[in-house]
């Protein structure tokens, strides 16, 4: 089959109008959310059904074009942009978006994996339930991409990532046939486990269409408060403090190092931090409660009290209402908004044990600053995780793109050298995509990656599912 007959073959299994071959139709699907990385594709594709995705990935398969599976292209790895050599194909799964069910007796949802993760938060919650997959690119990710990169977000503490929220799924394999995974159990030990190889694949091993995904009791109260604190030890001691005392309770727990705060303040100046005195660290802190506003409230204060008393944290604002809490939220949110705005930044999602975190950042900004004067360090991130964002941007009127080109692999060199040093993880929830697949080797050593390329090998022998990503 050459390209013309292929496309022709795509045109009649999806329908032409789902088939994009003109470059302003495909310009969307080609560059990434971070604007690092630029492809080209023969088509983009838009199937409605698993059929339709099995059938392409048939054609695809006897005429060895690849594949670039794509949600909502919010990767932060450059995980769902094709190459430049115009040979490939991109297959977005937006138009698969139905929810086909909400079961309450089983507390789960199948929903197809173009869904928006928004769009799922809003369905389960109108039926009384919470899916509490949340994270800042929630009204385009899709949960097909949240499943592919195993995404983490603000609620991981409380419910767990992606993987940990899924119960089965329906992938079409590099071969192009269906496997029905749907299945609502919470205990099967048939074998090896499949659906968990699938997820956090980010797309090398096969489709994934639809899911099960477990839902929760939506709580009836959620208290939220921003709480000023001196240093990472104390950050370290007042999660502890939130832990013995909350248990359960506790759904959030993000850190916001004072430079996050001032660079989203300049960026988005109605976004600043309420707490007086810009203080070294903000934290935010979320308690959510099923039995009612008056005790997370009297607990909240309870364990904030406590901490005063310690000296752990100086200052705290509990939000008196529900659009104050979204306000805080808001500005968590909005930090990785002000250092796109501000413009390019180097990013490390890493995640180190909580015991290692002091030793950690208090090493790594010496040396980044040390060979680097002026830099800024972003640092902020789901710290009840252990995940940090520690990103860096230029000097204040450096050329930023120049500086990145001149620094960048000196400075990751610096940042991942730590992350090994302290026992942490190169990717705590974004994935590898392109972006960290040279580093990948090293850090899970030879045997480790040995054992992805045989696993890559036996599912996708013909390396179509989005080559050049995760593995080289
Ligand atoms: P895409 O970017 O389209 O794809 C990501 C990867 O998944 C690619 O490898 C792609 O090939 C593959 N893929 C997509 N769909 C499928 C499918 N159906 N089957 C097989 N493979 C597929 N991430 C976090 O973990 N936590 C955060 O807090 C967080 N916050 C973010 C905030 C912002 C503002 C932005 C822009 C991103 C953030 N991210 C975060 C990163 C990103 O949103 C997640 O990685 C998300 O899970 C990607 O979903 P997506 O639908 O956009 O996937
Ligand atoms: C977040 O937690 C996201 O806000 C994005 O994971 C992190 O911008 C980043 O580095
Ligand atoms: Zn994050």
């Amino acid at each position: 089959m050459n390209h013309s007959e292929f496309i022709s073959h795509c045109q009649s299994i999806v329908g032409n109008a789902y088939v994009l071959v003109e470059p302003n139709d495909q310009a969307p699907y080609l560059s990434d959310w971070r604007n690092r990385y630029h492809g080209k594709a023969l088509a983009v594709l838009l199937p409605k059904t698993t059929e339709e995705v099995a059938k392409i990935v048939k054609a695809c398969d006897q005429a060895s074009i690849s594949i670039v599976p794509q949600g909502g292209n919010t990767s932060m790895c450059g995980a769902a942009t094709p190459n430049d050599s115009g040979q490939q194909i991109v297959l977005n799964l937006k138009r698969m978006n139905a929810i086909r069910e909400i079961n309450s007796s089983n507390q789960t949802m199948v929903v197809e994996s173009g869904c928006i993760l928004q769009t799922l938060q809003e369905a389960a919650k109108a039926q009384g339930f919470l899916f509490p997959l949340s994270l800042g690119a929630q009204g385009s990710c899709q949960i097909g991409g949240n499943l592919a990169t195993n995404a983490g977000g603000t609620n991981v503490l409380r419910y767990g990532n992606a993987r940990e929220l899924c119960l089965g799924l329906e992938v079409v394999t590099a071969q192009g046939e269906i496997l029905h995974g749907l299945r609502s159990l919470r205990k099967d030990n048939t074998g090896f486990d499949l659906r968990d190889l699938y997820i956090g694949s980010e797309g090398c091993l096969g489709i994934i269409t639809a899911a099960v995904m477990k839902l929760y009791p939506l709580p009836l109260t959620q208290w939220t408060t921003l709480v000023a604190v001196p240093n990472i030890p104390a950050t370290i001691e007042l999660l502890s403090l939130f832990q013995k005392r909350t248990a359960a309770l506790l759904t959030g727990f993000e850190m916001m190092s004072k430079d996050s705060l001032d660079l989203t303040a300049k960026q988005f100046p109605h976004m600043k931090n309420p707490l007086a005195n810009d203080p070294p660290y903000t934290v935010l802190v979320e308690l959510s409660d099923h039995e009612g506003e008056e005790h997370a409230r009297n607990l909240m204060e309870q364990v904030l009290e406590s901490a005063f008393e310690a000296g752990i944290a100086s200052d705290a604002v509990i939000a008196s209402n529900l659009s104050q809490a979204q306000s805080f939220w808001t500005m968590r949110e909005h930090i990785t908004m002000a250092q796109a705005q501000e413009g390019a930044n180097l990013k490390h999602d890493i995640s180190l044990p909580i015991s290692g975190l002091d030793a950690f950042i208090t090493e790594t900004d010496q040396l980044i600053r040390g060979k680097f004067t002026g830099v800024r360090i972003i640092n902020f991130g789901h710290l009840g995780d252990g995940n940090l964002h520690y990103n860096i941007a230029p000097p204040l009127g450096a050329n930023a793109s120049e500086f990145n080109r001149t620094h960048e692999a000196t400075i990751h060199d610096v940042v991942y050298s730590q992350v090994e040093k302290h026992y942490g993880s190169i990717s705590a929830e974004h994935g590898i995509g392109q972006l960290k697949l040279p580093d990948l080797e090293a850090h899970r050593g030879s045997v480790a990656h040995q054992l992805m390329r045989s696993i890559k090998t036996a599912l996708d022998p013909k390396n179509i599912m989005n080559p050049g990503k995760v593995l080289p």
